[in-house]
């Protein structure tokens, strides 16, 4: 039975090739240069899908392919419903952060009771973070250059993905409070860690 592994391009695809390639298997085409998107591997027994990395969980959850790799950002703000997520992979790592524009006075904002406007691709996961800490916000959804938010009056606040922290620093921004720490997780088919665990089990543990 042939596997299908679920990756986002960029640095969930590169980093998980880096370990596929040391057992062996070998991506026989770079997403980056292809326009396909499905890629064979050295091993006729494993073939790579690349999707947006906030599909790669909907894909497997409805078996478009067997198992897949996805940020811990993506699962918490969609939920694992239909999904097997058996290990962290320590790859892609990052945090989630809030973050605001130099000298915008986050810790007498939230002292005061200020109402919030924040600027995220995280809606879910920015509403769960505020209602703990007794902050009312509003937010804005956006789906990319969230930095950019704050800048033009959008937002108060950002939540987003920080790794260096170069791109805040670049914009004027810093980061005022974690949220959570980030990696990459292994998301697999319920059905098809029935049907094909003797042939999903040694890859994982080969990731593991
Ligand atoms: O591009 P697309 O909309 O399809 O999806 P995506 O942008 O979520 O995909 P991609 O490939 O950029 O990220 C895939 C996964 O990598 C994310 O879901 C995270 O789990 C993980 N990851 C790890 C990151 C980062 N580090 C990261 N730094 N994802 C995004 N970033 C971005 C961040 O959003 C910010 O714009 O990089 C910028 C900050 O980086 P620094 O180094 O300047 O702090
Ligand atoms: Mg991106």
């Amino acid at each position: 039975m042939k596997l299908t592994l679920a990756l986002s391009k960029g640095r969930i695809f590169e980093e998980t090739a880096e370990i596929l390639s040391k057992v062996g298997i070998v991506p026989q085409e770079d997403p980056e240069k292809s326009r396909k998107l499905i890629i064979e591997t050295s091993n006729p027994d494993i073939r790579l899908i690349i999707v947006r990395a906030s599909d790669v969980p909907t894909y497997v959850q409805f078996g478009g392919a067997d198992f897949g790799v996805a940020g811990l950002d993506v699962l918490m703000e969609k939920g694992t419903d239909g999904l097997y997520v058996p290990y962290d992979l320590n790859i892609a790592k990052c945090r989630m952060s809030v973050a605001v524009r130099e000298g915008f006075d986050y810790a007498a904002a939230v002292k005061q009771g200020s109402r919030l406007k924040v600027a995220t691709k995280y809606v879910n996961c920015a509403r769960e973070h505020f209602a703990n800490k007794g902050v009312h916000i509003d937010t804005i959804q956006l789906y990319g250059s969230m930095e950019l938010a704050p800048l033009v009056g959008l937002a108060d606040a950002i939540v987003d993905l920080v790794s260096t922290g170069n791109t805040l620093k670049a914009n004027g921004l810093v980061e005022v409070e974690p949220i959570a720490d980030i990696s990459a997780r292994l998301v697999v088919n319920q059905a098809s860690y029935k049907r094909k665990r003797a042939q999903l089990q040694p890859i994982f543990e080969l990731l593991k």
